[in-house]
C-alpha cells in the first residue's frame, strides 16, 4: 500500500471501566454509545440542534448548518449567543451560583476561590473596563498572562463584548508577541508585572515593552499586579488592572452575538514560516467544548476537576475554561510547575481539593514515572475517579503507570485526540462505555466521522494505518486561518479536495474493534529502505527500556537506506549511560519491533526540544540529526537553550 504507515506495535491489554463507575455513568454501555453515535450520524441536523438546545440563545437559529460553500462552514445561523452569558450568568439563576467556578492554587502556596457569581461580577468589571480603553466589539485583545483568575477573567470579559481573543502562552519571547500582534493587528495587551515559574520570577511586562515598538495597531495595554516586583509603566499607554476594573461598574449585559462571530484565535506553530493564527466562532466552539466536557469527562455537579494545561494552549481554553464553566462545573486552575517546589507538588494539590477528574499530557505523565513512585505514593489520591491524556500519543508502559500509580488500578482513563484546529475532543473512549486500551484514542465522539485512509484516499481497511481525515464538518471546527482563507483551504482541505475531507495530518491506524490509534504527524514518518515507520512506536519500544526516559526518532538522509533513523534519548536522573547502551537499546528496538526499526543513530541528551505543550518538535531535531540550519518557526519552543545544546552534543 503506498500511504500505509506500517504498524509493528502490538498491545492487546484493553481494561473495561469499573461496575461503580458504569453505573453512574452519563453514557453507560456501548449499546448506548452506538445508539447515539448513530443519531448524530443519520440525522446531523437534527442531532446538533437537540444538543445546543442545552446552551442558552438569545435568539434561535435560523438553520444549523449552511455547507453551501466549503469549506467555509456556517453553524447556527442567525442565532445569537454569548459565550461568557452561557458560563456565567446562566448559572447564576440556580444553586450554583454560590459554587467554585474556579479553585485557583499560586505557585508560591496562595489559594483563592472564585463563585460563580463572583467570576461573574469580576468579568462584568473586566469588560466594562475594556470599554473604557475603546475596546468594542469585533477588535482583537491578546492576552499574555500567568495562569491567574484574571486569565480567565479577561477572556471571559473579551467574549462578553464581542471582542476576539488571543492568548500568547506566557513562556514566549518578545519575537512571539511581535508575529501575533501584528498578525491579529491587536488593539490592546492584557499582561502581568510576572508570573511564577520555578520559584523564579518571568517577566511578561518587560516583553510587553520590548515587542511593542514593532506592534504599531497596539494603543494600551493593561497590566495585573501579580508579583508587586514593580514594573515601568508607560504614560498613556500602560494601566494597572487594579486601577481600571476595580472601580468599573459591575453591570455589562452580555452582548448578544451572531453564532458565526470570531470567539478566539490561537496561533500554532507553522512548519515553515509564520505561525497560524486558528479561527473559532463563538455558538460551534461552544457547543463542542461544553458537550464534549459533559461527556468524556463525564462531568456531574459534585465534581472537582482539574485540567493541568496552560490557558496558552487550546486544551485550556476549552477544558478549563469554556466547556468546564459552560457545564458549571468546578475548575481547579494551577499556576507554577509541576515539579515546584517537589515533584509532588501535582499529587499534594489533588489531595489538598479532593480532585475527582485530572487531565494532563504524556509528556508530563513520562516525567512524573522518570522522577519516581515515592512522590504519588505520599499522597492520598483515592479522591479521583477519571483520568484523561491529551497532546501526543502515549506509549502504553506511561498509560500502564498512569493507571496504577495514580488511578489505583480504578479509574478509567480517557485518550483524547483533537487539535488547536478541531476546537473539542473528536476521538476518546467515553469512559464508562467502553474499554480503555493502553495507546489508543479510542472511537468517534457524537457527530465526528473519522477515517484512515491512503495517500490517493482510498479507505484503509484492517490492518494497516494511513491518514487521517474527517469526511464531514463539526460545528467546533476552525473557521479559517486568521486573515488568510487561502493557507486555510491549502493547509487543511487542498490535500482531499476533491472528497471535500478535512486533513488532520496525522496517521492513524485502525484496529480490528474500530479504535483509532494515532501515530503522530504524517511529516514525521521516516521511510526507511520503502518501509513507512512511524516515530511513536519506535519510541515506544525505547522508552519501554529502564534506561530510557524520553525519545524523540526522526529521519535522516541515508544513502542506502533513503532514510535513516536517529533517536534522542534521554535518560532517567542519576542513570550513566556510555556507547555499550547504544547496542543495548538498538538490539531492545530490534526485540520489539524488528530490525528494520533498529536506529542508525543514537544521541544521549538531558532535555528534548519540546512546545509548552509537551510535543516534541521534531522538526527541529530533523534539522540537526540531518546538519542543517533549521528555518522553520520556532516561537513555540519552549526552552532555546535544549537546542543550542543538543547542536554542541557531537554526534557519536
Ligand atoms: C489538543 C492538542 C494537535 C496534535 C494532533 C496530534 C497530537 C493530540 C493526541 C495526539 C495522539 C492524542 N492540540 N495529539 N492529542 N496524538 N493522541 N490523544 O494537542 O493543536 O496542540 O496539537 O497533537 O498530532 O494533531 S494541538
Amino acid at each position: 500500500m503506498s500511504s500505509g504507515i506500517e504498524h509493528v506495535l502490538n498491545e492487546l491489554r484493553r481494561f473495561d471501566p469499573p461496575a461503580e463507575f458504569v453505573a453512574n455513568a452519563r453514557v453507560n454501555s456501548r449499546a448506548e454509545y452506538d445508539a447515539l453515535y448513530k443519531d448524530s450520524i443519520d440525522d446531523p441536523e437534527a442531532f446538533w440542534a437537540k444538543m445546543a438546545g442545552e446552551l442558552d440563545w438569545s435568539r434561535k437559529w435560523d438553520r444549523v448548518l449552511d455547507d453551501s460553500n466549503p469549506p467555509f462552514y456556517k453553524w447556527f445561523e442567525g442565532g445569537k449567543i454569548n459565550a461568557s452569558y452561557n458560563c456565567l450568568d446562566r448559572h447564576l439563576g440556580t444553586w450554583r451560583k454560590n459554587k467554585a467556578a474556579i479553585i485557583w492554587e499560586g505557585e508560591p502556596g496562595e489559594s483563592r476561590t472564585l463563585t460563580y457569581q463572583e467570576l461573574h461580577r469580576q468579568v462584568c468589571k473586566c469588560a466594562n473596563a475594556l470599554k473604557g480603553l475603546g475596546i468594542c466589539k469585533g477588535d482583537r485583545v491578546t492576552i499574555y498572562m500567568p495562569m491567574i483568575p484574571e486569565l480567565v477573567i479577561a477572556m471571559l470579559a473579551c467574549a462578553r463584548i464581542g471582542a476576539t481573543h488571543s492568548i500568547i502562552f506566557g513562556g514566549f519571547s518578545a519575537n512571539a508577541l511581535i508575529d501575533r500582534n501584528q498578525d491579529a493587528q491587536a488593539k490592546l495587551v492584557i499582561t502581568a508585572d510576572g508570573g511564577y515559574r520555578r520559584g523564579a520570577i518571568v517577566d511578561l511586562k518587560g516583553a510587553v515593552d520590548e515587542a511593542l515598538p514593532k506592534c504599531p495597531t497596539v494603543e494600551k495595554v493593561l497590566v495585573v499586579e501579580r508579583t508587586k516586583k514593580g514594573c515601568a509603566m508607560q504614560a498613556g499607554r500602560d494601566i494597572w488592572w487594579h486601577d481600571a476594573v476595580d472601580s468599573a461598574s459591575a453591570d455589562c449585559p452580555a452582548e448578544e452575538l451572531d453564532a458565526e462571530h470570531p470567539l478566539f484565535i490561537l496561533y500554532t506553530s507553522g512548519s515553515t514560516g509564520k505561525p497560524k493564527g486558528i479561527l473559532h466562532s463563538t455558538g460551534g466552539y461552544l457547543l463542542g467544548a461544553y458537550l464534549t466536557s459533559k461527556y468524556v469527562f463525564d462531568l456531574r455537579d459534585e465534581d472537582t476537576y482539574w485540567c493541568t494545561a496552560d490557558i496558552g494552549w487550546v486544551t485550556g481554553h476549552s477544558y478549563i475554561c469554556y466547556g468546564i464553566l459552560s457545564n458549571g462545573a468546578t475548575s481547579v486552575m494551577y499556576e507554577g510547575a509541576p515539579n515546584h517546589p517537589t515533584p509532588g507538588r501535582f499529587w499534594e494539590i489533588i489531595e489538598k481539593y479532593k480532585v475527582n477528574i485530572f487531565y494532563t499530557a504524556p509528556t508530563a505523565i513520562r516525567a512524573f514515572l522518570k522522577w519516581g513512585d515515592q512522590w504519588p505514593k505520599a499522597h492520598d489520591l483515592s479522591s479521583l475517579r477519571l483520568l484523561g491524556t491529551v497532546g501526543e500519543p502515549i506509549n502504553p508502559e506511561a498509560w500502564m503507570w498512569y493507571r496504577e500509580a495514580i488511578g489505583g488500578n480504578r479509574c478509567p482513563i480517557v485518550d483524547t485526540w483533537w487539535q488547536t484546529e478541531t476546537g473539542s475532543i473528536l476521538i476518546t473512549t467515553l469512559p464508562g462505555a467502553m474499554a480503555g486500551k493502553p495507546g489508543s484514542a479510542g472511537l468517534p465522539f457524537f457527530g465526528v466521522q473519522p477515517q484512515v485512509v491512503t495517500e490517493e484516499g482510498e479507505p484503509v481497511e484492517g490492518m494497516h494505518s494511513g491518514m487521517l481525515v474527517i469526511r464531514s464538518p463539526w460545528p467546533s471546527m476552525l473557521r479559517t486561518l486568521y486573515g488568510d482563507d487561502d493557507r486555510f483551504k491549502e493547509v487543511y482541505w487542498s490535500k482531499y479536495e476533491k472528497q471535500g475531507w478535512y486533513f488532520t495530518g496525522d496517521g492513524a491506524f485502525r484496529d480490528k474493534d474500530g479504535y483509532f490509534m494515532i501515530i503522530g504527524r504524517i511529516d514525521d514518518v521516516i521511510n526507511v529502505s520503502g518501509h513507512r515507520l512511524g516515530t511513536m512506536e519506535i519510541e515506544s519500544a525505547l522508552v519501554s527500556h529502564p534506561l530510557v526516559a524520553e525519545a524523540a526518532v526522526v529521519g535522516f538522509p541515508h544513502e542506502l537506506k533513503g532514510q535513516g533513523i536517529c533517536a534522542f534519548v534521554s535518560v532517567p536522573t542519576g542513570v550513566n549511560v556510555g556507547e555499550k547502551d547504544k547496542i543495548t537499546l538498538r538490539e531492545h528496538v530490534a526485540k520489539e519491533i524488528g530490525a528494520l526499526a533498529k536506529p542508525d543513530q543514537i544521541r544521549f541528551t538531558d532535555a528534548l526540544p519540546k512546545t509548552r505543550s509537551g510535543k516534541i518538535m521534531r522538526r527541529l531535531l530533523r534539522d540537526i540529526a540531518s546538519g542543517i540550519e533549521t528555518k522553520g518557526d520556532t516561537t513555540t519552543l519552549e526552552d532555546f537553550s535544549v537546542l543550542a545544546k543538543l547542536r554542541e552534543d557531537k554526534e557519536a
